[in-house]
């Protein structure tokens, strides 16, 4: 099992906020979760798989995940070694990307995004006794579930909701209207963007308690997000926290690389968009969680710093998130600190 020593906060150029946390394996994508006071991360698993880069992210052609565990903020990292691999899922094609997990009576659920073998985007479960797995995936994927990069929160009273959805190669456009269509359409500019997803999980935490239903997404005057606003508007990585009695819906925009916020006052939203979280990161993609540890909150985010900037080859980073007293989040520049 390989351990690394995280250095913790860094002013390199190149480094910037944070190094690495790992530097044997490429990760990506990390959703934070504290279990029995430990923090894991739930990356994505990068890989050189020789497929040339396009916008369906076919060079994204991960295969098994490793979980990453800490006891401190700048201590050990342990890598927990493979937790689950896509030739062990009854139902895989290809492309294991960004998963989650979530705990509940005795059981660790791990939710993956997972093209089937006629390349269409499901979200997958699998299950252990333990956080770091490894992980036994259900035969089937979670019926009612489609595109990619899955978030389950657990709110106050005990329920909990999967976040879900991604523009472009996430295939989240192919379901505007209701249904499945394989051709990608996208509203027009001045239409309202294509909007993440819900659904609240049912009791055995293996499927939905309800139909995804569309988030409403707005700016301050309660107008909705249009396609063409692509500074603000959805386009992956949805992520649900709970600060002072708020939901945050923070995801990232995608082209324009930033990952921003919005502020509702129960699960389901509407949403107001409020701001900044991270600004771009070295590489295309940007994605991240957000948990609190220890009594400080912090920002998991990945770049592409350790590969030189290969959009595929990311690594997963941290740093301390702060809010202003007014519960809105100060901007993190990753290379130049907090502004
Ligand atoms: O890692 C593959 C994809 O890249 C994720 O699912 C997206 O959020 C983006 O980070």
């Amino acid at each position: 099992m390989p351990v690394q020593k995280h250095s913790g906060d860094k002013n390199s150029v190149k480094s910037g906020l944070s190094d690495p946390l790992v530097e044997h394996i490429y990760t990506a994508d990390p959703s934070a979760h504290v279990f029995n006071g430990r923090l894991y991360i739930y990356p994505s698993h990068d890989v050189e798989s020789g497929i040339p880069q396009n916008d369906n992210g076919d060079h994204f052609d991960m295969r098994d995940y490793h979980i990453l565990s800490m006891d401190e903020v700048g201590g050990e990292v342990t890598d927990h070694g493979v937790a689950l691999s896509v030739k062990d899922i009854p139902w895989a094609g290809r492309q294991l990307w960004a998963p989650d997990a979530a705990y509940k009576d005795g059981t660790y659920y791990l939710y993956f995004p997972l093209k089937d073998k006629n390349d269409v985007f499901h979200i997958g479960a699998a299950t252990s006794d333990k956080p770091e797995g490894p992980f036994v995936p259900e035969a089937e994927p979670i019926e009612g579930s489609y595109s990619m990069d899955p978030a389950v929160f657990k709110d106050d009273d005990g329920a909990y909701y999967m976040y879900f959805g991604g523009i472009w190669g996430g295939q989240l456009q192919r379901y505007e209207g209701g249904s499945y269509n394989a051709e990608d359409v996208y509203p027009a500019d001045n239409a309202p963007a294509v909007k993440p997803r819900i659904a609240k999980m049912a009791a055995d935490m293996l499927s939905y308690a309800e139909t995804p239903k569309e988030i409403e997404l707005l700016d301050k005057e309660g107008n909705p997000i249009l396609q063409g606003d692509n500074d603000r508007r959805f386009f992956e990585a949805a992520w649900m926290h709970k600060y002072k009695g708020k939901y945050y819906l923070s995801y990232s925009t995608g082209d324009t690389h930033k990952i921003v916020y919005a502020t509702g006052d129960n699960p389901y939203g509407p949403f107001t968009y409020q701001g900044v979280i991270l600004q771009p990161v070295i590489g295309w993609t940007n994605h991240h969680s957000i948990a609190e540890f220890k009594g400080k909150w912090y920002l998991f985010y990945h770049d592409s710093s350790l590969s030189d900037g290969q959009t595929h080859l990311r690594s997963v980073k941290m740093t301390e998130l702060t809010y202003n007293p007014d519960g809105s989040i100060v901007t993190i520049d990753p290379y130049l600190g907090q502004k």
